[in-house]
């Protein structure tokens, strides 16, 4: 049984990674690293999509997380490795002005979003100098938040290169913020659960202002991760940034809809704070104002008062210059009844009804479908992969993070978990070479950590 205990196998793969780490570090600054900084991955349990219009979410943080050896020296420069041969190198000169490159989004500018995010904080205007090598575990483009790591690792990395401290509220918002440089134009989720998380808790993450709270899970289930092994990258394609601006338009749609001051309002929770209505009442306002036939450009100008160039400069961002048509009715309705399953969410891990597991696994569901029907977030991969963890025996199965590829995250009953991997492992990943190549990586029961900090 001790041989099977996590803490003791993550604690020996832990130690391998660190050994491994300072040896690469060591062979490739003739150096040793002075510290370390680990930021963890996560899953999203629920709340897809609505960060950025401003609701609460409920992730918590997995084993899977960057890791970075760090050495402060006078060399000058910030040089980043990485442990994986397919990251290239990437040297930076701290005198000069720290350039990212959203079009071409490289590894080392997710670093760099990091680094700037910190140096602009502190007004630091010579950043000292330092070498790094980084490794990292969360699969990437999966959903699973390798990007915020890699922000976060860096963000707190710099922090103590350049002798600084800061709360880590103070960390996650610096991290959600410059993490947009790369071009997404996300809402902080990843970001704060990097940071504030604890061993063995989910958080419910309130915006505005920033807070965590702890959720009890219920004891009874476990949350499995399955990646559909479809990756896609956000930064360095336009459908992620396409949800942020049609949210955007719906908020001010809405808002002009209702006598509100739209130019004001960018978000489809100030637009509900605003009128001081439930989540219901906004969907009915939804079904009332908004039509679901896709909108065009013309109609939103008029119905706004703005001028083409306005919608482009003001509304649109650089890489969603090209697009044509908004569903606004669809994805408004998503946000708020997705808003309101995390609370519900909430309620019955607080309340512990004993037919909790079904009404979670009932509001997991929900949130799926939602995803997939109204916010046209998934792909024909990861809904064959739900459906297939719902027959395996989970009693909720969605997509988590952004989505269009990557991981679904199951509710579990305990009793089922051995069964429930075996016929996942043969009905997705076995049959197929690739999937089978990626299994051990890629189907897992979760591990609740804590949040970023240093070895
Ligand atoms: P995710 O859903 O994992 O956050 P993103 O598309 O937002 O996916 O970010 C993925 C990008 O993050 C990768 O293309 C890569 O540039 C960077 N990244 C992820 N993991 C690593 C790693 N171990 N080392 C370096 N860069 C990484
Ligand atoms: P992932 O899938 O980890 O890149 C993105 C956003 C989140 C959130 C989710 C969808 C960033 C850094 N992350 O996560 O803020 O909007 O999608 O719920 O933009
Ligand atoms: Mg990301």
């Amino acid at each position: 049984a001790l041989r099977d205990s996590p803490t003791l196998k993550s604690r020996a793969i832990l130690y391998y990674r660190l050994q491994a780490l300072k040896s690469a570090f060591e062979k490739k600054y003739g150096d040793s690293p002075q510290f370390y900084a680990c930021a963890p991955g996560r899953v999203n349990l629920i709340g897809e999509h609505i960060d950025y219009c401003g609701y609460s979410v409920l992730p918590m943080a997995i084993e899977q997380n960057i890791l970075a050896a760090v050495s402060v020296n006078k060399s000058g420069s910030i040089k980043l490795a990485n442990i994986n041969p397919l990251y290239k190198d990437y040297s930076v000169s701290c005198s000069e002005d720290i350039a990212i490159d959203r079009d071409n989004p490289k590894w080392y500018y997710y670093f760099l979003c990091g680094v700037k995010g910190i140096q602009e904080n502190f007004g630091i205007t010579n950043l000292v100098g330092m070498s790094c090598v980084v490794d990292g575990t969360v699969p990437p483009s999966s959903g699973l938040s390798s990007s915020s790591a890699l922000v976060c690792c860096a963000g707190l990395v710099t922090m103590e290169a350049n002798q600084k401290s800061l709360s880590k509220v103070a960390l996650a918002e610096i991290c959600a913020k410059c993490e947009r440089y790369i071009g997404t134009e996300g809402g902080g989720m990843d970001q704060s659960i990097s940071f504030l998380a604890e061993c063995g808790k989910a958080k419910l993450i309130e915006f505005n202002p920033l807070c965590a709270t702890d959720v009890k899970l219920p004891a009874g289930a476990v949350f499995v991760i399955s990646n559909c092994c479809v990756e896609m990258n956000k930064a360095a394609s336009s459908h992620f940034n396409i949800r942020v601006v049609e949210c955007r338009i719906a908020a001010k749609m809405l808002a002009q809809a209702r006598g509100l001051d739209c130019s004001r309002l960018v978000k489809l929770a100030q637009v509900q704070g605003e009128l001081e209505a439930s989540l219901d009442e906004m969907e009915a306002l939804v079904e009332e104002v908004l039509h679901p036939e896709p909108y065009n450009r013309e109609e939103i100008c008029k119905a706004l008062g703005i001028t083409t160039a306005q919608f482009c400069s003001e509304l649109l961002s650089s890489n969603t210059q090209h697009v044509t048509h908004f569903r606004l009715y669809q994805r408004a309705k998503h946000v708020y009844s997705e808003a309101r399953r995390v609370l519900r969410f909430k309620h019955v891990c607080d309340s512990e009804p004993a037919d909790a597991l079904k009404l979670l696994g009932d509001l997991m569901n929900q949130s799926h479908s939602s995803c997939r029907d109204l916010y046209e977030c998934s792909c024909p991969e990861l809904d064959q992969l739900v459906e297939l963890c719902l027959k395996s025996g989970a009693v909720g199965s969605r997509l988590t993070g952004a989505g269009w590829g990557g991981c679904a995250v199951s509710m579990v009953p305990v009793e089922k978990v051995d069964v429930f991997l075996k016929a996942v492992r043969e009905g997705y990943y076995l049959n197929d070479p690739r999937r089978a190549a990626m299994e051990k990586q890629s189907l897992f029961v979760t591990n609740r950590r804590r949040g970023c900090h240093f070895y």
